[in-house]
């Protein structure tokens, strides 16, 4: 099983330190580094590889010209201190899983396609799935052009540092064509799977979720000399806007988190003059996911306005409800289902998180597979899933490869 080898090299590219935690950002030197690393995997396989005007790699088996393909794979870039798991695991049980069918002899009656997603994650530039969105028509050109990071770099500016084209990039409904199915390979980002004690699953739905900024501009001021009445203080609405958030999804059943936050001038000793907070929030529906935001939009406006602070509100990104397509979900179910030893109970599970697959199932039949992580955590160094269960995953990804795309 050329899993492991595999994963031994991927692992180390990118990695802060000995205890996992991964920065792998969009057009960096780690995101180099696993691009070749890819491509190695490609040419050595004597795959066809090339890179789309959006920076996706693609390793093809077969002429994908002839249309009707199988494709699978899913991202190699982290969040800030991420996990291994999150996106590789997709990419490298993708070339295990084509590994796998020509150890079986399998007769290839469809192109397979293995991809890399460029920027799943959005950790650079701020927004999800930059890759695949373009790709699919669903950010234009102009809108990741003016993608900026926290340093000030545009994204044309990174892509073409690092020796892509910015003005190539766009929609490419031509590629989603070709493609008759994709299937995406993750590791789970919850407990479900540890909970029914099955290694992997299957994925039913994406929760709509979005990414709002919230901007409170106070006043800057001395913070040993300015009397407290006299102050102007975006700290303060912040705080308790995120305790309210808190208590709207727990109202809700919804989950909302302000991750990230900027603040200016940032000085220990200076009342800052702006506070800028992200939140992210995701519910089982969009009436839950409204009433979330609406509600923290509502306590963020009533704090600001009580402390002489402005309030700027902006959606940064939004992502409706994903169905997965049940015709495919339901032949996955019966691949993994028969022929098999011990055939796979396959529990079909929704889930909080955003995936390319999302994104592409907009325009192509599309699936996800999940592997079990034992805790059910991740975007942290502390995701894992156990060797056997990395390996259960690469060999139901073959049968669902081999019941797709060979006699
Ligand atoms: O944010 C997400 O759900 C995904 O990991 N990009
Ligand atoms: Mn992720
Ligand atoms: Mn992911
Ligand atoms: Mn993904």
């Amino acid at each position: 099983m050329s899993f492991h080898s595999m994963w031994a090299e991927l692992l180390p590219i990118g990695r802060r330190s000995a205890a996992g935690g991964y920065r792998r950002f969009a057009w960096t030197g780690a995101d180099a580094d696993c691009r070749a690393w890819f491509e190695q995997q490609a040419r050595s396989r004597g795959l066809a590889h090339e890179v789309d005007r959006n920076g996706n790699q693609w390793a093809w088996l077969g002429d994908p010209a002839a249309g009707n393909a199988v494709v699978t794979g899913s991202h190699l870039d982290s969040v800030p201190d991420g996990g291994a798991f999150d996106g590789p695991l997709g990419v490298v049980s993708a070339f295990a899983a084509l590994d796998e069918l020509r150890h079986r002899g399998a007769r290839f009656t469809r192109p397979v396609g293995i991809v890399n997603f460029g920027d799943e994650e959005g950790a650079r530039f701020g927004l999800a799935c930059v890759g695949s969105r373009l790709t699919a028509g669903q950010l234009t050109a102009e809108q990741a052009h003016r993608l900026t990071d926290g340093d000030g770099v545009t994204l044309p500016r990174a892509m073409a540092a690092a020796g892509y084209d910015p003005e190539a990039i766009g929609a490419d409904p031509e590629r989603l064509d070709r493609i008759g199915a994709f299937v995406e390979l993750h590791v789970e980002q919850g407990r479900a799977l540890d909970l029914t004690g099955d290694p992997v699953g299957i994925a039913s739905a994406i929760w709509p979720h979005g990414r709002w900024r919230f901007d409170f501009r106070g006043e800057a001021n001395h913070a040993g000399t300015t009397r407290l009445a006299d102050r102007h203080d975006p700290m303060l609405p912040y705080a308790e806007t995120v305790l309210a958030a808190r208590r709207e999804a727990e109202r809700a059943g919804a989950v909302a988190t302000f991750g990230k936050v900027a603040v200016e001038p940032n000085g220990v000793n200076a009342v800052p003059s702006l506070v800028r907070g992200w939140l992210d929030s995701r519910a089982v529906d969009q009436r839950r996911l409204d009433a979330v935001v609406t509600g923290v939009e509502r306590a963020a406006r009533a704090r600001a306005e009580a402390h002489g602070v402005a309030l700027d509100v902006a959606r940064e990104s939004f992502t409706p409800v994903v169905e997965f397509d049940h015709a495919l979900r339901d032949e996955l179910a019966r691949i993994l289902g028969k022929d098999r030893d011990t055939p796979l109970r396959v529990p079909v599970l929704g889930t909080g998180a955003g995936h390319d697959a999302g994104i592409l199932s907009a325009r192509v039949p599309t699936a996800m597979l999940f592997v079990r992580n034992p805790t059910g955590v991740s975007h942290s160094p502390a995701e894992s899933a156990t060797e056997d269960d990395c390996v259960a995953g690469v060999l139901a990804l073959a049968d669902v490869l081999e019941g797709l795309a060979c006699t």
